[in-house]
């Protein structure tokens, strides 16, 4: 039905009918997605068949990754390219005179994350199917995605997500594998042969009921599987509780994502859920190995289980309470499989996002998995103290427990294989600080594996004008092998080429600032350079930066009439977690900044302010194409990675940034020459912690541009502000500036300078932003999850035939 136009408007035709009862002529929008979605699903059906059935029978290894957050976007635009029936669909649909961008639109993102975690497990779906890896992966149906922003007043307003509205056309709802999961309850000791059993009793159990979503490969017949665990009632509650109570209870476990990102809720619902999706999981994974294999004794071999961050850490207790309860396995094996089956990743190394779960809320609610955990902490120490022994200090800050609090990462560690970082610089920084005793301790366990983002929706689908262009100049090899993208090298001082590249690039501000204007009502120069910072809001990345250089750029242009720049346009798109004071601070200080800047006459033709509400994966495939300049700002040593800085860099945008996360091998991916590198070094902010130093009043009164902007957070420059900037203001003066904004602002006006110079000289400027997609494809998440499946997950390429 996709192989040729005419095969498929027929077939689009009869299948809305069927699905409808109504013709085509009197079909809305909807109906026409929903029929194309249908059309989809069923042509990718024969194909997950086909890779379940390679898997039964062949019995290879399988990974299943683990995450507490999946942030999927849309998934119709990238089905349609992965199983290469996109022009055919686009063609067809054209000439029915529908357009297939408008019917996309009819798709609710799956905004199950928060930002780069959940985007990160998103790409790496997309890379295990298309290098054919039995990689799968394991998340929460939630009811409610990350909340929709709208912007009121300037004020961020969150709204509850409603993506299951409409229905959602790649779920199958799997009743007959739903399993049981317990909760509270008592542990009951008895010894049986000569050991001690354990049984949980008069546990409140509720029912996973497992919805899976095909995860289809590019160009290959390999379609994974993600599957999202929904919380529901089993049919009579159990201890008697109340039946309302129980189902409100039990379903309230997956119907909202939590909004925190890097950020430690310390709520017991989130634990909840944290255990839930693991449990699930995990008999899951018992039950089809067991099917295959017979025995749990060959479990590490013919299984890998990542966890992503310690939120899904409970694998490991769960492993072992498995395999201890109910394989009766004795301790020492048990171990041994469990350590051999895990892998972690760290993605953050800031102190307020390292979960620590209270002994009073973690043991009544899971009693069995506690006890574990408690003997898994007595033996490790054990094992510390014959290293270390009399060395009481090193045992208390190594502990899994201590002070009545549960370390998750802690237990991460101990109870893993392998344990990277998301970065260079990252996994350097948790080897030599966060980690340190631990590298010392486990050296062989730590590795970095920077991370990627996929091409296939980052270029080849969010840009299909610039790869269109690629295609012609360089061949289509770089589609399959990104690392080709190299070759365009050779023409980034093509005349010619320039050219067209740069009507590219025009094209797509055009388009972005037709978005704009629908959605603010503000119209842009789509001549000026689009100068873009989004992500989510929070004091270490440094939007403050960005929004005290715009003030200070106003400033100049309003003191001194001949002073002139070249024209920008700054862009934001940010979500703040809802209960972060200060990030919703920031969020009305860009709209402030926005309504002073875009209706002054004197600067308008120089300067504008756009904030874009509701940031999310399917805004955010409109905005990296019409970037001309990425803001990656974060105080040195904070951001692990980034992954927005790749999509910017592939498609075609230039770097301001500091040596943090991945922007370090950007630098040396791309050259120092094509980069616009400023601020404090990652040493240096650490020098600054340990030594101090550090007077943010000093620069403050030392720099008359910095005095005047910050002072005009609260002098009544905002008119309609009042004192609502004084918690900004004092957290720069008064609380000595934790993110050195004041110490980076200069170096940061200089290299922003320097980068309104370059933009002017347009062939200067190509050249750079023809080198950044020509050296961008190292940043591919199919490097990065080879890396993954040969360094840690030991699991090989299956070729499924149909
Ligand atoms: C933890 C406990 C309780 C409630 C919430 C959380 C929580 C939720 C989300 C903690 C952290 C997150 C998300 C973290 C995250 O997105 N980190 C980012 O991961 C990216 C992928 O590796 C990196 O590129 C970013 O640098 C990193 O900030």
């Amino acid at each position: 039905m996709f192989s040729n136009k005419e095969s498929f408007k027929s077939a689009f035709l009869e299948k809305l009918e069927t699905m409808y009862g109504k013709s085509f002529k009197d079909s809305a929008l909807r109906d026409q997605y929903n029929t194309l979605g249908h059309m989809v699903r069923e042509y990718i059906s024969s194909r997950w068949i086909a890779t379940n059935e390679k898997n039964r029978t062949e019995n290879n290894k399988q990974m299943y990754y683990l995450s507490i957050e999946f942030l999927l976007g849309r998934l119709l635009g990238s089905n349609l390219l992965n199983l290469g029936i996109l022009d055919v669909c686009r063609e067809g649909l054209d000439e029915l005179g529908i357009n297939l961008d408008e019917l996309e639109e009819n798709e609710a993102d799956a905004g199950l994350g928060n930002g780069g975690l959940g985007r990160l497990a998103a790409c790496f779906l997309d890379s295990l199917a298309s290098l054919d890896l039995p990689g799968h992966g394991c998340g929460i149906r939630y009811k409610h995605g990350l909340f929709d922003q709208k912007i009121v007043d300037g004020y961020q307003v969150e709204l509850p997500e409603q993506w299951l509205r409409h229905g959602n056309v790649w779920e199958l709802r799997r009743h007959d594998q739903a399993v049981e999961v317990g909760f509270w309850g008592q542990i009951e000791a008895s010894t049986a042969n000569g050991r001690l059993e354990f049984r949980h009793t008069k546990a409140e159990t509720i029912m996973a009921v497992p919805y899976d979503i095909p995860v289809v490969g590019y160009e290959t017949n390999t379609v994974n599987t993600l599957r999202l665990w929904n919380a529901e009632p089993v049919p009579f509650p159990p201890n008697n509780k109340n039946v309302l109570v129980y189902k409100r209870e039990t379903e309230a476990v997956s119907e909202f994502l939590y909004p925190d990102d890097t950020h430690d809720e310390g709520k017991i619902l989130r634990l909840k859920q944290q255990y839930f999706l693991v449990s699930a999981s995990l008999q899951n994974i018992i039950r089809l190995h067991r099917e295959r294999n017979g025995s749990l004794r060959n479990l590490h071999e013919k299984v890998a289980i990542h966890i992503n961050d310690t939120h899904p850490v409970l694998a490991i207790p769960e492993l072992m309470r498995i395999l201890l309860d109910e394989e009766k396995m004795d301790w020492d094996e048990a171990w041994n499989i469990t350590v051999h089956t895990i892998s972690y990743t760290n993605h953050t190394t800031l102190s307020e996002a390292l979960e620590k779960w209270p002994t009073h809320i973690f043991q009544p609610l899971l009693p069995r998995i506690f006890m574990i955990v408690e003997e898994i902490n007595e033996r490790f120490c054990r094992e510390l103290w014959n290293k270390y022994t009399y060395d009481w200090k090193r045992i208390e800050d190594m502990a899994i427990i201590a002070h009545g609090l549960v370390k998750m990462a802690h237990l991460a560690i101990v109870g893993s294989h392998s344990v990277n970082g998301v970065a260079h610089i990252h996994t350097e920084i948790l080897k030599q600080r966060e980690m340190h005793l631990f590298h010392e301790f486990y050296p062989e366990k730590f590795n970095n594996k920077t991370n990627g983002i996929t091409h296939r929706r980052w270029l080849l689908k969010a840009n299909p004008q610039l790869s269109k262009l690629l295609c012609e100049t360089i061949g289509t090899e770089w589609i399959e092998n990104p690392a080709k993208l190299q070759a365009l090298s050779h023409y980034k001082q093509d005349a010619a080429f320039q050219e067209k590249f740069y009507e590219v690039k025009q094209f797509r501000k055009e388009l972005l600032a037709k978005r704009i204007e629908e959605q603010t009502g503000i119209r842009i120069d789509t001549h000026s350079l689009f100068d873009v910072q989004v992500k989510r809001l929070h004091a270490y990345k440094r939007q403050l930066l960005n929004v005290l250089h715009i003030m200070y750029l106003y400033n100049r242009l309003k003191e001194d009439s001949s002073f002139t720049i070249q024209p920008r346009t700054f862009i934001f798109g940010a979500k703040a977690s809802p209960g972060y004071y200060y990030a919703k601070k920031i969020i009305k200080l860009i709209n402030e900044l926005a309504e002073k800047v875009n209706h002054d006459p004197q600067t308008n033709a120089f300067l504008k302010v756009i904030f874009l509400e509701n940031y999310r994966v399917s805004l955010a495939e409109e905005i990296f194409p019409a970037a001309d300049v990425s803001e990656q700002i974060s105080t040195a040593s904070k951001e692990a990675s980034g992954t927005g800085n790749m999509k910017f860099m592939m498609n075609g945008a230039l770097t301001v940034g500091t040596l943090d996360g991945a922007n370090v091998e950007i630098r040396e991916e791309v050259g120092a020459e094509n980069i616009f590198i400023f601020g404090l070094t990652a040493e240096e902010v650490s020098n600054y912690y340990q030594n101090g130093g550090y007077r943010s009043a000093d620069y403050y009164h030392h720099d008359w541009r910095i005095k005047k902007a910050v002072d005009q957070l609260v002098n009544g420059f905002f008119p309609d502000a009042g004192d609502e900037f004084e918690a900004i203001y004092d957290s720069l003066l008064i609380q000595n500036d934790e993110y050195f904004v004041l110490r980076d602002f200069a170096p940061y006006i200089d290299v922003q300078e320097k980068i309104g110079r370059a933009y002017q000289n347009r062939n200067y400027w190509l050249d750079m932003s023809i080198s950044n997609v020509a050296q961008s494809g190292f940043f591919t998440s199919d490097r990065t999850i080879s890396q993954y499946a040969k360094g840690i997950w030991n699991i090989n390429p299956v070729q499924v035939v149909r």
